[in-house]
């Protein structure tokens, strides 16, 4: 996708409107009214959050495209600042923020659930789910942002430090988290995971997990898992995505100015 209007130059690509590849026919088999429906925007990682979670669970569900930048009245009826993803469930019920959409999906009790039984594990993985959130996230963005070779080199090790912390709190066989199964540590990082390879790789070098270790592992889980996949549009998306931030355009989005200001994500 390219837009001629941007500094007046047609090269420049932009974000797409509508999803490509196995995303595409996820969207095409969700296109019918339900009393669940999610609003998302094909591109974004907190939207896939949510979207592999009702995947996962097998809830039905309608999954309605909207441009977060144009705000449309449908969006910022359910959550005021614009953003993706948003729920509404029922006549008189919406929400939004990413982690706590997925929680409420957990609390819903339909399909398998993400989170592990016992009291005790599943406070590790809120623990790791706000690590995930606070740090890796903005970690992500601070480098795909960073327009000088020195900051990338620094941002980048930041990141894979950030990462390798994550790793060795994992069950140590894997392949996830928590051992054999997807759950919602894996889930919440699934999208960046996706993204490592699809947009740092290209804009930033980073590296394709070495193989045999414990992250190779993981990230090809994560890569292989059927809801992960269903939510996944071809790379040429991402790849146009996601110039605006590696170029850190002006006016990107409330997640590029928040990196920018220093301040935490919206
Ligand atoms: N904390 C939010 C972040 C959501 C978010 O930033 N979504 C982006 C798209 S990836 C958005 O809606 N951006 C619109 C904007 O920047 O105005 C969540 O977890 O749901």
């Amino acid at each position: 996708m390219t837009d001629a209007s941007q500094n007046g130059n047609a090269t420049k690509k932009t974000y797409h409107k509508k999803a490509t590849g196995d995303a595409l026919l996820t969207v095409e088999q969700h296109s019918k009214e339900e009393d669940l429906q999610i609003y998302g925007s094909c591109f974004c990682p907190f939207v896939q959050r949510a979207w592999i979670s009702l995947e996962h669970k097998g809830i039905p569900y309608q999954y309605i495209e909207v441009d977060p930048y144009k705000k449309p009245k449908e969006l910022t009826d359910i959550n005021p600042r614009g953003l993706v993803p948003a729920i509404r469930h029922g006549p008189s019920f919406s929400m939004y923020e990413s982690t706590v959409i997925m929680e409420y999906f957990e609390d819903l009790g339909e399909g398998s659930s993400l989170f592990p039984p016992d009291a005790q594990t599943k406070a590790i993985c809120r623990l790791w789910t706000d690590y995930i959130n606070r740090i890796i996230v903005p970690g992500f963005y601070r480098l795909l942002q960073a327009q000088e070779e020195e900051k990338q080199l620094s941002y980048s090790v930041e990141l894979r430090d950030a990462i390798n912390k994550l790793v060795e709190a994992a069950n140590s066989e894997g392949p996830f988290f928590l051992g054999n199964s997807i759950g919602f540590v894996d889930v919440q990082m699934a999208p960046w995971v996706v993204r490592l390879r699809k947009v740092l790789g290209p804009y930033r070098g980073w590296p394709n997990p070495e193989p045999g270790t414990r992250w190779c592992k993981w990230v090809e889980a994560i890569e292989n898992d059927k809801s992960v996949k269903a939510t996944t549009s071809d790379d040429g998306l991402y790849l146009d995505s996601y110039e605006r931030y590696a170029e850190n355009r002006p006016n990107t989005s409330q997640v590029a100015q928040a990196v920018n200001e220093g301040r935490g994500l919206p």
